[in-house]
């Protein structure tokens, strides 16, 4: 079995992107899995362009993207993505879409299938704080999910995909107020328990999870 994992290049005037540095530190095995890493540009397009180069070549079972979430406490594990480009800030290529369709022809949205209550489940066990997340935003982030599940949907409909929003490191939050950070040990933890869920769970379990608003 493999596991591609792939993260972010650093944007929005940050040095750093969290969701690569992890990645980039997690075990290349868990248990029989096969991990391989994959870094993402921050650009509309391109993301999913260099994600399916990643996909074809690496033939991965599992695709688990990662993103930063800046401001967001704990791990958000993406339910959905929308089929909309809308861009508050330029992206690292200085597109700056506005209420764009990601696919003329998907649907208007796509459900992550990892079996992300089970990964919750596991992840509130380890003292990892993390939530399920509704919305990945209208960014590069939401786009790269929603053109993941597309990808899984038309063509390779073996894959389980999903994406995991993470907080800032530490050092990024040292000028800024009041901003929740989480350690890099205990981001990579986190997401090794994710590829390692997915492994052990085709279907995910029951859960009462959800919004009241
Ligand atoms: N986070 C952004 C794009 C890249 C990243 O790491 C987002 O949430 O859309």
């Amino acid at each position: 079995m493999k596991a591609l994992v792939t993260g972010f290049e650093p944007f929005g005037g940050e040095a750093i992107n969290p969701a690569f540095e992890a990645v980039n530190v997690m075990k290349d095995e868990i248990g029989s899995c096969q991990v391989v890493k994959q870094e993402l540009p921050t650009v509309f397009n391109q993301s999913l362009e260099v994600l399916e180069e990643a996909i074809e070549k690496e033939q991965p079972d599992i695709v688990i993207c990662v993103g930063q979430a800046g401001g967001r406490f704990g791990l958000s594990l993406e339910r959905v993505g929308i089929n909309l480009n809308e861009a508050r800030i330029p992206d690292n290529a200085g597109q700056q879409p506005m209420g764009e369709p990601i696919k003329e022809d998907g649907e208007n949205a796509y459900f992550s299938n990892l079996p992300n209550k089970a990964i919750l489940k596991e992840l509130t066990e380890n003292n990892i704080p993390a939530s399920l997340s509704y919305t990945a935003g209208t960014y590069v982030c939401n786009h790269v999910l929603y053109g993941l599940m597309y990808m899984i949907q038309k063509k390779y409909t073996h894959i389980r995909g999903g994406f995991i929003h993470v907080p800032f490191l530490p050092e990024q939050t040292l000028m800024k107020r009041n901003t929740p950070f989480m350690s890099l040990d205990m981001i990579v933890k986190g997401l090794e328990i994710a590829v390692k869920i997915t492994i052990d769970n085709k279907e995910d379990i029951i859960l009462p999870v959800g919004e009241t608003h």
